[in-house]
């Protein structure tokens, strides 16, 4: 906006701040359109008489083939403007998808309607990252119209798989973080469970990863290139939102912030169907737009085309590009900027919906949970009382006491580095108000700290929310627990490691804060739609498909482990399965080790359990060895070199094997490239070993993990995150366990006694793995990796090293007996209902969000 106009809006905003400070009811119009909307008396008639179809005098959407074939003709004719003869395949697939969409927006309005009329206790899911996955098979299988929708385009004559290859996967988000918010909102609206996911939409998602001579290489991402038909933008519900500038405090000493800088927010939102419910949550999703005189006419009418759209293109840089780290903190003003975007964006929409139905700002918390995704929207907290104080006029300890009950907090990372803190004087300059607030937070919090334990300086030091030493920082981890009701841990170990050392100042002052809840999966995503041929099986195994939304469900399957013509036929589902997947010999083991490149992840650890395998097979000609096929699947952050050392290492090792005629048939390693929520569901059901292999104390959780078996994969593991959870669920005997647990790492890791080198001269078998590599009999790569194993060694590779390797010997040992691998196998799918997202956002309702469902009516 141009200084004119900022100029015109701070008098504003003067105006409107001194009009409000005589009347609180003024609000600034000019700024937010459409607040206050009325409801749509639909909106207000109550229970049974809702039935909106008639209600809206609609004709009920078609469940026949022809009645669908009927309704993609006429999409095709008037909302792609073409007809069948000339309709490109993509005409084809938006059709299809907008024809599948129009029968979830029909539950929608159901849904809007009934949750509407309920005011009801709302979930707000605020995440910087979504991984949605593709959507048409998902919205298909919701729909029901999977089988009708297939045979409607034969009939016209289109190739379904053809049609639905077309379907985009939006990439907005890195791993775990973003996955584990899109299986909660996917386990939210199957449980009727009045929820909005808050996001950004950004122009280009994760990075494409492709390999160059065994390097990754990074392409962007223009996912919505050719538009995505999955999304409804709302123009009319934009939000504005304010950067830089500085404050002022009026005649009545109340705050008033001038900004520097003014952004649009437009919303656009995707549908999220519940399963076997009629319940259609949205996720809400910002993107930046410059304000509407961010393109300058005059400058472009002379000529100066790129400074005429300046200010725009700097404006919409804001949600160009997800930041592709998901362990270290960029540090970058933009990342900071992403973050207060989506939070401001996002509480001005809640503040908007509470006030549809309600008026007394002391039932914003009765009405309102705010669910905060790790530290990323922690911006939220100080946010919510700068509107509640600066623009609704409350009081501060009204406003504080409203804010801490309404928000709630999640950790998802143990590393030191992953914990975000923020330079004071970056705040200062982007925020000004916040860091006044931020401030303010503090000094009440410290005097509690100060009263609970008077002359801790140190604790104090340690628990303030701004770091002094070596730079003065705002710690978000502290600001979150600060502003929250609640605070998890994703994993039971993950929990424990929060309260007794990461967080252990916060627990002892606040105990009840701390709560554990185990992540989950969606079992429609990656047992349904991933495995449909296992489905089937356990559908006829348990005698019907009500596992689908009840996994515990599962553990019927218990007395068909002992059935050997079941038995046959899972294994047949995953020899089929391999089949599909087409990566390696299907008769051979598939050990898989799908998640991102990380050091603590140990990547490099099964690295050298392959090296050694490759050595034995070299030195044993005539042995026979289990054949296996090792496939590797993940991305590295462009600027982590070590992880991208080890993907180089890896491709490397892969080409070695592949051209020795001695160790190919017993050993193939395979990577496919660009890993994502696609990729994932073809490799998971193909697996029969599932590598968890971080250090004990590093993995928060892991949830691919739980994928993996429940789709009958045996994990070789150590004792981290929600391993521990899966082996004390399919039992010790049905897990391969190896390696140091959490106090054993820790005490060698902190006992300064460690020495990788040792490992490397007592151990005959490792020694020759790491000089092969340093001996650059692998292309010559891997220098890199081999010495910083031999240095420092930070996730005590080598000391796993060798219970590591034993562990693979009785991997081998027990999938020689194939009917006893196949019960284990069976085993692991019965027992792991309890790593549905269902019981996850079970968990979370009962213990910190407590809502209700709200039951969607035909
Ligand atoms: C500041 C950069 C950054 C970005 C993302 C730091 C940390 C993150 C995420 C928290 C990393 C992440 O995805 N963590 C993973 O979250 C999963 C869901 O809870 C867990 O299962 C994984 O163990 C955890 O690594």
């Amino acid at each position: 906006m141009h200084q004119a106009d900022l100029a015109i809006y701070a008098a504003e905003r003067r105006g409107i701040h001194d009009a409000r400070r005589h009347d609180p009811g003024v609000v600034e119009e000019s700024l937010q359109p459409a607040r206050n909307r009325q409801l749509p008396a639909i909106f207000l008639r109550k229970g049974a008489d809702m039935d909106v179809r008639n209600g809206m005098g609609l004709r009920p959407l078609g469940t026949s083939a022809a009645e669908f074939e009927q309704d993609l003709l006429s999409n095709l004719y008037y909302r792609r403007g073409t007809t069948v003869e000339s309709a490109s395949t993509q005409d084809a697939y938006e059709t299809l998808a907008l024809t599948v969409r129009d029968r979830l927006a029909e539950r929608r309005v159901r849904t809007a309607a009934a949750q509407y009329a309920a005011n009801p206790r709302w979930v707000y899911y605020l995440s910087a990252e979504y991984l949605l996955g593709k959507q048409l098979e998902q919205n298909m299988l919701y729909s029901g119209t999977d089988r009708i929708a297939r045979i409607a385009l034969r009939q016209l004559g289109l190739d379904p798989d053809e049609v639905t290859a077309l379907d985009l996967e939006p990439g907005l988000g890195n791993g775990g973080l973003g996955r584990l918010a899109a299986c909660l909102l996917d386990a939210m609206a199957t449980l009727d469970i009045p929820a909005v996911g808050y996001g950004i939409r950004y122009d280009f998602g994760i990075f494409k990863q492709d390999f160059q001579d065994g390097r990754q290489i990074e392409r962007p991402d223009d996912w919505a290139f050719q538009g995505n038909p999955w999304e409804f933008p709302a123009p009319d519900d934009q939000q504005t939102v304010f950067f830089y500038g500085h404050t002022e405090k009026d005649a009545a000493g109340r705050t008033l912030w001038i900004p520097g800088e003014v952004v649009f927010a437009e919303p656009s939102h995707m549908l999220v169907p519940g399963h076997g419910t009629d319940t259609v949550n949205i996720v809400r999703l910002w993107r930046a737009r410059g304000s509407h005189s961010s393109f300058d006419l005059s400058r472009f009418s002379a000529g100066q085309y790129a400074e005429a759209v300046d200010e725009a293109v700097h404006a919409e840089n804001i949600s160009k590009v997800l930041y592709p780290d998901d362990s270290t903190e960029s540090g970058r003003e933009l990342r900071l900027k992403q973050q207060y975007f989506l939070v401001s964006s996002s509480l001005r929409d809640i503040i908007r919906r509470f006030r549809l139905r309600n008026s007394d700002w002391t039932d914003f918390p009765k009405k309102t949970v705010i669910q905060l995704n790790d530290t990323h929207p922690t911006l939220a907290i100080p946010e919510l009382m700068r509107l509640l104080v600066d623009e609704e006029g409350l009081s501060w300890d009204l406003a504080w006491a409203i804010t801490k009950q309404t928000f709630a907090y999640t950790c998802h990372t143990l590393l030191p580095e992953a914990l975000e803190t923020w330079p004071v004087h970056m705040f200062e300059r982007l925020l000004p108000r916040h860091i006044e607030i931020v401030y303010a937070i503090n000094e009440i919090f410290l005097t509690e700290v100060r009263n609970r334990f008077p002359a801790d300086l140190d604790r104090v030091r340690r628990m303030s929310i701004i770091q002094e030493e070596p730079e003065r920082r705002v710690r978000m981890a502290n600001l979150a627990v600060v502003g929250t009701q609640a605070v998890n841990g994703v994993a039971e170990l993950h929990s424990r490691l929060l309260a007794d050392i990461t967080l252990r100042d916060f627990a002892e002052l606040w105990p009840e804060k701390f709560h554990n809840v185990t992540n989950g999966i969606s079992p429609r995503r990656f047992v349904k739609m991933a495995n449909p041929a296992l489905s089937d099986l356990i559908t006829e195994g348990l005698g019907g498909d009500a596992w689908i939304t009840d996994l515990d469900r599962l553990a019927g399957l218990e007395p068909l482990a002992e059935d050997a013509s079941f038995r046959l036929r899972w294994r047949e589902v995953k020899q089929a399965n391999k089949v599909r997947l087409g990566l390696g010999d299907p008769a051979s083991l598939t050990d898989v080790m799908i998640k991102r490149f990380h050091e603590y992840k140990r990547q490099q650890l099964k690295l050298l359990h392959i090296i050694t395998q490759y050595h034995r097979i070299k030195q044993n000609p005539g042995q026979t060895f289990v054949p296996r096929t090792v496939l590797f699947a993940g991305k590295a952050a462009p600027a982590y070199h070590a992880a991208k050392h080890i993907i180089r290492l890896i491709n490397a090792v892969a080409a070695t094997i592949d051209a020795d005629p001695a160790v190919s048939p017993y050993l193939k390693v395979v990577f496919p490239a660009n890993y994502n929520v696609t990729l994932s569901s073809l490799i998971i059901p193909a697996a029969d070993l599932s590598e968890q292999i971080s250090l004990a104390g590093k993995e928060a959780s892991g949830t691919g993990n739980m994928k993996l078996a429940l789709n009958g994969a045996l994990t070789v593991g150590t004792l981290d995150g929600a391993n521990i959870e899966i082996r004390d669920r399919v039992g010790a005997d049905n897990f391969f366990l190896f390696g140091l647990d959490t106090p054993a790492a820790l005490e060698l890791r902190n006992g300064g006694t460690y020495s990788p080198r040792a490992y490397y001269e007592q151990d005959g078998e490792l020694r020759r793995a790491l000089d092969a590599i340093l001996d650059g009999k692998f292309a010559g790569v891997g220098r890199e990796v081999a010495d910083s194993l031999l240095g420092w060694d930070e996730y005590l590779t080598l000391a796993d090293y060798r219970t590591y390797v034993d562990a693979q010997d009785d991997v081998d040992a027990a999938w020689q007996d194939t009917e006893s691998w196949t019960r284990r196998s069976i085993l692991n799918t019965a027992r792991s209902g309890f790593f549905s997202a269902d019981r996850t956002v079970r968990d979370y309702a009962s213990e910190i969000w407590h809502v209700t469902p709200v039951k969607v009516t035909r």
